[in-house]
C-alpha cells in the first residue's frame, strides 16, 4: 500500500508543481527530489488549510457570549484521537522512506565514477582535474557519474547546484564526498556567435568574465548555476562558479588539455590569467589605491612592506612567492590574514607567472638582470644600425 500511496502522491503534483518554481531537472536526481518535496509540500497544505479554517469556524461558533455562561470541555473520543495519531502517521513514513532512499542514493558514489577534486575557500572555487588542470568551472560528461571529493581550507562552505538539487556541506578539516550524473547537456554556442561576445568582453574593459552578462562560459558553452549555501563571510554572495556538461568524453578531455598548460603563452600573460583564475581578483586590485580584502599589487613588487609584526620587508620574488604559499608568514600591517594558502594548488610554473605579473604592475618591476638585458638588446639593436 505504501509503494501505491508513494506512487499517487509523486505523479501528479510534482509536475504540475516544478514546472511552477524550479529550475531544471538536470541529474538523475531531481525527478525524485522534486517529488518528495512536493509530496511533504502537498501534504502540508493538506492538513493546514482544513485545520486553520475548521479552527476559524469554531472561534466564531463556540465564542462566548457575553454574560453566557462557559460550556464543559469535552473529555475524549477514541476514534477521533486514532484517527489523528494514525494518518499523519503514515504520511510521516512515506517521507521518511522516501528521504532516506534519496538521501542514501546521493551519499554512496556508483563505482567507476570520475573524480573532480573539489576545494572551497574564501569566496571561490578551484576544481581539479588532475596533472595540473585547475580551474573554478566544474565540467562533467553526460551521463557519467561524476564524484568530487571535496575540501575546504578555511570556513564551512556549501557546495550547491539547484538544477541538480544536490547540496552538500563542505566541513573544513575532512573530506566531504557527493556524486551526481547530470542528464541535461550544456549547448555550445557557435564560434561565429562566440566570437561577438568574445568581442564585447574586450570592449567592456572588464576583469573577469562576467557570465551573467554573456550567457555562457569564455570557451562558448551554456552553464547551470553553482553557489554556496552557507553564509561563510563578506563576498559569500559572489562564491558562485559554472557548471558545464560536456555530451562526450572526447569532448571534456579536449577542454582539460586546453585549460592544463601554460604552453607558449608568456609567463606574465599567463600569470594575469592565473590572477583571475584563481581570484586573487577578489582580494587584490591592481589599482593604486584600491583596497578589496588584501593589498594592491600596485607597486608590491620592488618597495617595502610594513609588517603586522612592525619589521620591514622587501616586495621581492622570495616574498612573494612566500605570500601565497604561507600567507600567515608575513602579515602585512593593516590586514587580516586572510589569505588562503594555494600550496599545493599552484605549480612552480605558475608562482614564476604569478610573480612576473605582479612585477609588471609595478614601477620598479624590472630587476636588474632584467634591466641588464633590455640594455644589451639596446646595445646590439644600436650596433646593428650602426
Ligand atoms: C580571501 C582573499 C584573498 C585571496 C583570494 C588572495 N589573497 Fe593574497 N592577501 C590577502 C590578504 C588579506 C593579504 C594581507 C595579509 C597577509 O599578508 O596575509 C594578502 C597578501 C598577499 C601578498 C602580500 C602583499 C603585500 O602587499 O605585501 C601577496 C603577494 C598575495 N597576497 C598574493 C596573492 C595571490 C597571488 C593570490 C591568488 C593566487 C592571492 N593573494 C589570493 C587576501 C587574499
Ligand atoms: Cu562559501
Amino acid at each position: 500500500m505504501l509503494a501505491k500511496l508513494n506512487q499517487c502522491t509523486s505523479g501528479l503534483w510534482a509536475d504540475a508543481a516544478h514546472k511552477l518554481w524550479f529550475p531544471d531537472q538536470a541529474s538523475t536526481y531531481a525527478a525524485e527530489s522534486d517529488s518528495t518535496y512536493s509530496m511533504i509540500l502537498w501534504v502540508s497544505i493538506m492538513f493546514f488549510v482544513p485545520l486553520m479554517i475548521v479552527m476559524g469556524y469554531f472561534v466564531l461558533k463556540y465564542k462566548k457570549a457575553k454574560g453566557g455562561k462557559a460550556t464543559s470541555r469535552l473529555r475524549h473520543h477514541n476514534g477521533l484521537e486514532i484517527t489523528w495519531t494514525v494518518v499523519p502517521c503514515i504520511f510521516l513514513v512515506i517521507m521518511f522512506v522516501r528521504g532516506s532512499w534519496g538521501y542514501l542514493d546521493m551519499s554512496i558514489p556508483p563505482e567507476g565514477a570520475r573524480q573532480v577534486d573539489v576545494t572551497a575557500y574564501k569566496w571561490a572555487w578551484s576544481m581539479d582535474y588532475g596533472n595540473g588542470a585547475i580551474h573554478p568551472e566544474l565540467h562533467v560528461v553526460l551521463d557519467q557519474p561524476t564524484k568530487m571529493v571535496m575540501r575546504s581550507t578555511d570556513v564551512l562552505h556549501s557546495f550547491f547546484v539547484p538544477a541538480f538539487r544536490i547540496k552538500r556541506d563542505i566541513v573544513p578539516g575532512r573530506y566531504n564526498i557527493a556524486w551526481f550524473e547530470a542528464t541535461m547537456a550544456s549547448e555550445k554556442i557557435s564560434d561565429e556567435e562566440l566570437a561577438v561576445i568574445l568581442a564585447d568582453h574586450k570592449e567592456s574593459g572588464d576583469k573577469q568574465w562576467d557570465y551573467d552578462r554573456h550567457q555562457v562560459t569564455e570557451d562558448g558553452y551554456r552553464y547551470f548555476d553553482l553557489f554556496c549555501a552557507e553564509y561563510c563571510g563578506q563576498d559569500h554572495s559572489t562564491m558562485q562558479s559554472y557548471v558545464v556538461v560536456h555530451e562526450t568524453q572526447e569532448d571534456l578531455d579536449q577542454w582539460i588539455k586546453k585549460i592544463s598548460s601554460r604552453g607558449e603563452t608568456p609567463p606574465a600573460e599567463y600569470g594575469e590569467k592565473l590572477y583571475k583564475l584563481r581570484n586573487c581578483v577578489g582580494c587584490h586590485s591592481l589599482e593604486a589605491n584600491k583596497i578589496v580584502v588584501g593589498p594592491s599589487f600596485h607597486n608590491l613588487f620592488g618597495y617595502d612592506r610594513e609588517l603586522a609584526t612592525g619589521e620591514k620587508v622587501l616586495g621581492d620574488e622570495q616574498y612573494i612567492r612566500e605570500s601565497i604559499l604561507d600567507p600567515k608568514a608575513k602579515v602585512v600591517n593593516g590586514f587580516n590574514p586572510q589569505m588562503p594558502s594555494f600550496k599545493g594548488q599552484l605549480s612552480d610554473d605558475d608562482i614564476n607567472s604569478l610573480i612576473a605579473f605582479i612585477k609588471q604592475q609595478s614601477d620598479r618591476g624590472s630587476t636588474a638582470a632584467d634591466l641588464a638585458e633590455e640594455k644589451s638588446a639596446d646595445e646590439k639593436a644600436a650596433d646593428a644600425a650602426e
